[in-house]
């Protein structure tokens, strides 16, 4: 049984988000197409409380990029994006979700960060994706969204973790680039820790 895992297609992370992808757009008429190829899909949702501690704003005297320990873990600051309620939470308007069976929101507890659609950043605490794609008899998962190097790359090294064949599509998902080798480093990473990778030709 297969699965397409949705990451994280959601207006902040598109092009006029708070936390713009560029070309993030480019990966919804991508997703819209595999999806008839699955019996099942589900999709993650970042979702921050206002007060979530990967914001910026939420430290004084801190700017957005800079990297602080938070409860142990090294965290990236990010500008605020994906707040419970507001439209940037809110899925691609164009990203069709009527075969979309569960979504999983993360990110929800302010205190730790989780770009993993599986786990929080600390491994403390599960969404319950893992569990339900258990339960619906998936062996097998398709990784596709935003963003390459952040959320699809650790949704799918712990898909490959918790021993699911797992597979990214690299033209389904587009790179946040702090960096402007991070898409390449997060392909070659999850390569190899035995992500398949697969051109969207060869799918
Ligand atoms: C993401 C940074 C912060 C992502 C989420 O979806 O890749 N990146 N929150
Ligand atoms: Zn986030």
């Amino acid at each position: 049984m297969e699965a397409l895992i949705l990451v994280d297609i959601q207006n902040d992370f598109l092009p006029g988000g708070a936390l713009a992808v560029a070309n993030g757009d480019a990966v919804v008429p991508v997703a819209n197409q595999l999806q008839p190829h699955f019996d099942l899909i589900v999709a993650t949702q970042d979702f921050h409380p206002k007060n979530h501690l990967s914001f910026a704003a939420n430290h004084s005297g801190k700017q957005i990029g800079d990297i602080i320990q938070l409860n142990g873990l090294d965290q990236v600051l990010w500008p605020n994006h994906c707040v419970q309620g507001s439209a940037g939470a809110e899925f691609a308007s164009d990203l069709q979700m009527e075969k979309v069976a569960e979504v999983f929101p993360k990110g929800t507890n302010p205190k730790i960060d989780s770009y993993s659609g599986f786990f929080d950043n600390g491994h403390r605490k599960a969404t319950g994706l893992g569990d339900y794609l258990k339960e619906h008899g998936v062996n097998r998962v398709f990784v596709v969204g935003l963003a390459t190097d952040y959320c699809v790359k650790f949704t799918a090294l712990d898909a490959k973790k918790l021993g699911f064949d797992t597979t990214v599509i690299p033209e389904a998902t587009r790179a946040v680039n702090l960096q402007p080798q991070d898409f390449e480093k997060a392909i070659n990473e999850m390569a190899a820790a035995g992500v398949k990778i697969i051109s969207l030709k060869d799918f």
